[in-house]
């Protein structure tokens, strides 16, 4: 497997907000931090590929909303906030060696933090970041390859991968607060502690999982009804820019 990252920029004290009051984030701690994420995804396997810097885009490290890669075809995102849209243009240029690429046109919007894929089902929050155009024609692109596409209300958190993500070969890691588990049928759930509500966020590789470290109590859970090895990270720092262990990379299978 590929994982294109992209380092943390200069700019990341402005990034944009939705849920959390501003924090000062200390640029150096999350680089390292950043640095250890890559080589937890290292230790599972994965080639790392650099994309250029953007010291001057805020959220640049949050790769994930960018791109949508599926193992036939990628689908390069118009992301909901306008001072997102130029993070695209290089990773269609990176993708471009890799996969068919197709794109969200205006008047969609689609973040890739709000699509979940689960096999050949893809469910995708409907969030203030991702719309029904953007959901219609993401379906629109995928259709011909097999893939249902189904929009599903979020509320609470930024994006659906906030509130949900794949944990194993069948099993979602939700935060029942944020989604509605039902939203995953024919898929088993396992609900975070209500004491850890960002815990649902976890980058399941098959035989490894990178999880944030201080989510003890849902990882703990989550290693009694896994097979994969959990890979805890310090994931701090970008927490407090609303990111995740899973925005920080595009993973794709080699091809
Ligand atoms: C934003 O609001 O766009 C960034 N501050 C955080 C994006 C996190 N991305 C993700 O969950 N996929």
């Amino acid at each position: 497997m590929i994982a294109w990252t992209r380092q943390v920029p200069e700019a990341i004290t402005r990034c944009e907000l939705t849920h959390l009051e501003r924090e000062p984030i200390n640029l150096a701690r999350a680089r390292v931090e950043h640095g250890l994420y890559e080589a937890a995804l290292a230790s599972c396997g994965v080639d790392i590929r650099h994309l250029p810097p953007r010291d001057d885009l805020p959220d640049s490290v949050f790769v994930e909303d960018t791109a949508v890669v599926l193992d036939e075809v990628a689908v390069l995102t118009r992301p909901g906030a306008a001072s997102r849209r130029d993070e695209v243009p290089s990773v269609r240029d990176a993708l471009a060696a890799h996969r068919a690429l197709r794109s969200i046109e205006g008047p969609g919007t689609l973040d890739g933090g709000d699509v979940l894929v689960l096999e050949r089902d893809i469910v995708v929050g409907l969030t203030p970041r991702t719309n029904l155009t953007g959901i219609r024609q993401l379906r629109e692109h995928l259709a011909p390859f097999g893939y249902t596409v189904t929009p599903v209300p979020v509320r609470g958190c930024l994006h659906l991968k906030s509130a949900a993500t794949r944990a194993g070969p069948r099993l979602v890691v939700v935060n029942p607060s944020w989604v509605d588990p039902a939203a995953f049928p024919g898929w088993e759930t396992v609900p975070v502690d209500p004491r850890e509500p960002f815990a649902a966020n976890v980058l399941w590789l098959g035989g490894s999982m990178i999880v944030a470290e201080s989510f003890a109590r849902t990882n703990g859970m989550l290693s009694r009804v896994t097979e994969s090895r959990l890979v805890p990270v310090p994931a701090s720092e970008l927490a407090k820019a609303e990111g995740g262990v899973t925005c920080c990379s595009i993973v794709l299978r080699d091809s």
